[in-house]
């Protein structure tokens, strides 16, 4: 059966290429989901795609992932740096949990420097702009083992367990 991936955005991510584009950019959400999807169509998977402001809502969709999804893919954005609740629900998710951050957390200021969401992730991805949520969903497939052969064997038996 395909891999299912959920991808979640966090709050004001719908604002994406709309408001601040000198730090987030150009791209839309709207944009990033079309990208995400095409490569899933490439890749053989199947991506499920959302946005909340809120907080609990998030929390709900974690929550759903169990059982019926092999990854989540998630920009907590503001979230990132304050919820004990999105801890909680990724520690829940078995799968491989990828936190993606459009800009480089570690260069902005003290406010936006310290992701404790990415203490229950697998992996943090952050400073690509949109292709980290590219970056990112080839990762979780890696990590699932269901890249297709041809990018398997260019890897040329590269060992990714750490
Ligand atoms: O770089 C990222 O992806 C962030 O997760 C974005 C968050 C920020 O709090 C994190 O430090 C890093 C902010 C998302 C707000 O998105 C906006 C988009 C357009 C205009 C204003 C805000």
């Amino acid at each position: 059966m395909a891999a299912k991936i959920m991808i979640l955005n966090g709050p004001n991510l719908n604002f994406l290429g709309i408001r601040e584009p000198h730090i987030y950019g150009s791209t839309t959400l709207a944009e990033i989901e079309a990208s995400c999807q095409q490569l899933a169509a490439t890749l053989g998977i199947t991506i499920s795609f959302h946005e909340s402001n809120l907080e609990g809502e998030l929390v709900n969709w974690i929550q759903s992932a169990h059982g019926k999804f092999d990854a989540i893919i998630m920009n907590p954005a503001a979230y990132s740096f304050t919820s004990i609740a999105l801890i909680d629900a990724l520690k829940i998710f078995e799968g491989p949990k990828i936190e993606v951050h459009i800009s480089n957390i570690h260069a902005r200021d003290e406010l936006h420097r310290h992701s404790i969401t990415s203490t229950a992730s697998t992996a943090v991805i952050c400073g690509l702009g949109p292709y980290g949520y590219i970056v990112a969903i080839l990762a979780a497939v890696q990590k699932l083992g269901r890249l297709p052969d041809t990018i398997q064997a260019a890897l040329h038996g590269l060992r990714t367990k750490v």
